[in-house]
């Protein structure tokens, strides 16, 4: 420790040394960190610092591998349909009862806890949509360390397009849902997006490491940025650099394997005596972070909205394709991001399309006139019907 740090930065220092389980070390480290000023004579202890919070972080990864490993059903479902969404809650909420109201699925509902102990997809029509929606075992507090099952349903709402929080309006709300969050965000799964400068994705092994700075680098060369990452083993990503960044920024994007998934939350049991009260607390608690729906499984109420909810939250848009010749559009749609360019249908179309591309014709309510003839960066939206051109 050098002797020119604050008091409160030492004092802060015993704690982390004196605490022994990986996950509050780090938090204590992250603590020291925000208390120490930042100027050359503190920068190798903050490097330092930072280096032991990654080998614990790895440490923590390896256990939770470790622990997957061991367990017995299947982490992952294949993934059927415009979107993949996974039911995540507290035992007895009604995930199983919401399932077999929404979906062809047959799961089993009872009034004992932690029925459902492997994953249970079903299917939902939506207009001319299907969304695959997967009951996930129970969370329960400690989840994100691997009690129960909580690996396994982490793991799958990590590799979801979409999630779906169920709460049950006959307990507290705001308990279960703070629960669920915290467990959650353990497992680095944000229902936030993140206002981070530095993008990370990784890459297969030996896809090689790309990096693009398209804001400006503060206190470090390009070459300083690739030997840092390198350091920390990211050597298969693409990364993207926005605004005006640090160093420290981009060591901070690498601890920050936060995903994002969109999420609406299902407040159920909403005919049961009491729940009123609940879905009001819930609701103002929740403000309009995330949307929020009142239903019950039993009676149907509020179901209907379940659909264009999901649809809405998941921006996603749904683009008809038109042969040349043809009169009539597929009636089966591509499903792109919302904003996607004429140029990501081609590539969705057919791998060489995009090299082929010469222009496309766009029929769209949005247009004042159809059909207009458009090039590869014209973007898409919900609806529209496209009929492309080849050389
Ligand atoms: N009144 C009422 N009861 C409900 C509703 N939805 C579920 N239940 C009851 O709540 C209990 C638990 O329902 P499940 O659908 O099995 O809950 P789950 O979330 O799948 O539970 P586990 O898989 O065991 O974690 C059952 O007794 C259901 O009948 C609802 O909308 N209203
Ligand atoms: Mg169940």
């Amino acid at each position: 420790m050098p002797a020119n740090l604050p008091p409160d930065a030492r004092k802060k220092y015993a704690e982390v040394e004196a605490t022994k389980n990986p996950r509050e070390r780090i938090k204590r480290m992250e603590e020291f960190l925000s208390l120490v000023p930042k100027h050359k004579g503190t920068a190798k202890t903050c490097a330092q610092v930072k280096k032991q919070m990654s080998a614990l972080r790895k440490e923590i990864e390896e256990k939770k591998k470790k622990k997957a490993g061991k367990s017995g059903p299947k982490i992952f479902l294949e993934k059927e349909g415009a979107a993949q969404i996974v039911l995540m809650s507290l035992t007895k909420s009604g995930k199983s009862s919401l399932l077999r109201s929404v979906t062809n699925s047959k799961v089993e509902v009872s009034s004992s806890p932690y029925t459902t102990r492997e994953p249970v997809p079903g299917i939902m029509n939506y207009e001319d949509l299907q969304f695959q929606i997967i009951e996930a075992p129970a969370l329960m507090p400690g989840a994100a360390d691997g009690r129960a099952w909580g690996l396994q349903t982490l793991g799958m709402a990590r590799n979801a397009d979409g999630l779906i929080i169920v709460i049950d309006l006959s307990q507290d709300p705001i308990k279960q849902l703070t629960c669920i969050i915290d467990e959650m965000n353990k497992a680095r799964i944000s229902t936030t997006k993140s206002k981070s400068k530095v993008d990370i994705e990784r890459k297969y092994m030996g896809a090689g490491l790309r990096i693009v700075v398209l804001g400006r680098l503060i206190d470090c060369t390009f070459k300083e940025v690739e030997k840092a990452l390198r350091g920390y083993n990211v050597n298969d990503a693409f990364v993207k650099i926005y605004g005006e960044t640090t160093l420290s920024d981009i060591e901070e994007a690498v601890f920050e394997s936060m995903v994002f998934k969109p999420t609406i939350i299902i407040a159920n049991k909403i005919d049961l005596e009491g729940a009123e009260g609940n879905f009001t607390l819930l609701k103002a608690y929740v403000s309009d972070k995330l949307p929020v729906i009142a239903v019950s499984a039993v009676t149907k109420e509020g179901l209907n909205k379940l659909g264009e909810t999901l649809f809405r939250t998941l921006e996603i848009a749904r683009i008809y394709t038109k042969e040349p010749n043809e009169r009539e559009y597929s009636k089966k749609p591509f499903i792109l991001k919302k904003g996607a360019t004429i140029y990501d249908l081609a590539k969705a179309i057919h791998s060489d399309f995009k090299e082929n591309f010469n222009f496309a014709k766009v029929w769209s309510k949005r247009l004042v006139f159809s059909p207009q003839r458009v090039g590869p960066t014209f973007h898409l939206e919900d609806g529209d019907v496209v009929e492309i051109h080849l050389k």
